[in-house]
């Protein structure tokens, strides 16, 4: 079991406000997600929680523990958005005694996606997109089609946050495109 005030603490004091708060709302709507999937409860908010713990490391830190760990060196070729969930579990190892592997792979594959995501994964890639502080166009659309199926969930974020790259010319990891081709295209 967890403590989860302290958890809460311990995240509080590692992230500025606007982003504690978007961590305290992920994890309200893991549990939500949670609910409506039949999956384990206190995982989906744990996850939920901590899934951007790291976020606000520098790029320094990140480096050091890719080396150190020996992760992927491509890794280095790519920046905080990457780092900060799949890099971001050292973090929450040492620092937060956090080893279950559910939850380090919700957190690894938050951002991402992946080509094979358990139901806790697919909750935590959810709740982080539809979380009640988030207000994109057609993020109500979003939370609705999640609600009744979270797999079309995983596919719309997958495609339009693909979509948004693009448009944007900004670096594509290759997890995102295997997770595109995987939730997008394989399941027309
Ligand atoms: O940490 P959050 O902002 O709450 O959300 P997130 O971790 O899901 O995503 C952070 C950002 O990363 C989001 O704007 C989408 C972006 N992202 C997802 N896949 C890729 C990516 N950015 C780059 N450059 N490349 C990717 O493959
Ligand atoms: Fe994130
Ligand atoms: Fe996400
Ligand atoms: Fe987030």
């Amino acid at each position: 079991d967890y403590d989860m005030a302290a958890l809460v603490a311990q995240v509080k004091a590692k992230l500025s406000p606007y982003r504690f708060e978007h961590c305290v709302r992920t994890s309200q709507r893991s549990v939500e997600l949670a609910q409506l999937n039949h999956a384990d409860l206190q995982k989906a908010q744990v996850a939920g929680l901590v899934h951007d713990y790291a976020k606000e490391r520098s790029a320094e830190e990140f480096m050091k523990v890719i080396k150190q760990e020996h992760l992927d060196s491509d890794l280095l070729n790519y920046g905080n958005a990457i780092w900060h969930g799949v890099v971001g579990v050292y973090f929450i190892k040492r620092e937060l005694g956090i080893y279950d592997e559910e939850i380090l792979n919700a957190v690894r594959k938050h951002t991402t996606a992946a080509e094979v995501m358990t139901t806790l994964d697919k909750i935590v890639f959810m709740a982080d997109y539809t979380e009640s502080g988030r207000d994109f166009e057609g993020v109500e659309q979003a939370r609705q089609l999640t609600d009744r199926d979270l797999d079309a969930g995983v596919s719309y974020q997958l495609a339009h946050t693909l979509q948004l790259l693009v448009n944007k010319q900004q670096q594509i990891y290759p997890k995102t495109i295997d997770s595109y081709n995987k939730w997008v295209v394989a399941r027309q």
